[in-house]
């Protein structure tokens, strides 16, 4: 009797546990809204490879920096915390120089120059991953990043002492070469320090002011149109090599569709959010032409200073770019 019961227990215990061993579960920390598009569009990929593999790898994400906040999602993935996140290349640069090259303005400052520019970065970006203990899945630009600020500008001297909110090493540095003070808030706390003062005006995107209901706070959006950041979404070597070749196939095939649709996103919104952005009251021009020979001297002092600090690695991807 003893034995009947303890194989029956062992055999409901068998079951009970091999669909919970076979499926997998991967949380996946974003940084920015759960409406936003990279959040749907990682939503959608999560999806994608939750329903190819029948469930036996399920990712889920965590929008609006809820698992993890933006400045966290590196090391989390690195360290294996979370399998898998994304993050915004250009805020990585203390790891690599070469993950601030879509931060560099003027450099590319159209969605194909900064296709381009990707296309040309990529290979040495999954090279430094590769080292960190990182695989590349994709890529997705953020909209044309132009300035918000409380007041009209004509040229960069109208931001002497401004409290400028930067989201990466090169924002902070433009801030300075503005005259403008920065200090670094990610992109969720960006309401809190408009509302309190610690910030009166920033570079980013139409879609992060729209996201943030900017106009609440500031009146003037100048689409400086300067150059597109992107998201990148990386998973943990050591979680990726523990799947098997069919998993690690359709994670593949969902990021490329990811990646293809999120760029056709991003361009069919730009005009989409500048639009948003003049119907909530706000001023919303092209920069002055004073403005727009400042922000030139800026971006060639950002490219030379770069360019030290990226060495060659730097050099040969710029190369790559302007010779293609
Ligand atoms: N939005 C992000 C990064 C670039 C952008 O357009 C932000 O402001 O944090």
């Amino acid at each position: 009797m003893k034995g009947i019961l303890s194989t029956a227990a062992a055999l409901a215990l068998m079951t009970a546990l091999a669909p919970a061993q076979a499926a997998e579960k991967w949380d996946m920390p974003l940084a920015y809204s759960a409406t936003n598009y990279h959040s749907e569009n990682a939503a959608l990929f999560a999806k994608a490879v939750t329903e190819a593999t029948g469930g036996e790898l399920e990712i889920v994400t965590h929008p609006s920096g809820s698992l993890y906040k933006g400045g966290e999602i590196y090391r989390a993935v690195r360290t294996g915390q979370a399998p898998i996140g994304e993050r915004l290349m250009s805020a990585l640069g203390n790891e690599h120089p070469i993950f601030e090259i879509d931060a560099l303005p003027f450099l590319a400052s159209s969605f194909e120059a900064a296709h381009d520019l990707y296309l040309a970065s990529r290979p040495a970006v999954e090279k430094i991953l590769d080292e960190q203990g990182l695989v590349f899945l994709y890529a997705v630009p953020w909209p044309p990043q132009g300035l918000y600020h409380e007041s009209p500008v004509n040229s960069v001297s109208d931001m002497e002492g401004a409290k400028f909110r930067a989201y990466n090493a090169a924002t902070a540095r433009l801030a300075e070469l503005m005259g403008a003070v920065p200090t670094k808030i990610e992109a969720a706390e960006i309401s809190q320090a408009f509302a309190t003062g610690v910030a009166t005006s920033m570079i980013s995107s139409g879609s992060t002011g729209y996201d943030r209901k900017i106009w609440e706070h500031v009146g003037y959006w100048y689409d400086v149109n300067g150059w597109l950041p992107k998201n990148m979404v990386i998973a943990n070597k050591d979680a990726w090599d523990s799947l098997d070749d069919e998993t690690r196939a359709v994670i593949r095939g969902a990021a490329a569709m990811a990646e293809q649709a999120g760029w056709a996103k991003a361009e069919e919104l730009s005009t989409w959010y500048a639009e948003q952005l003049a119907a909530n009251g706000m001023t919303v021009e092209g920069p002055s032409d004073q403005l727009k020979a400042d922000f030139e001297k800026i971006g060639e002092i950002m490219t030379k200073e770069w360019l030290e600090r990226a060495g060659d690695t730097g050099q040969s991807v710029v190369d790559a770019y302007r010779n293609k």
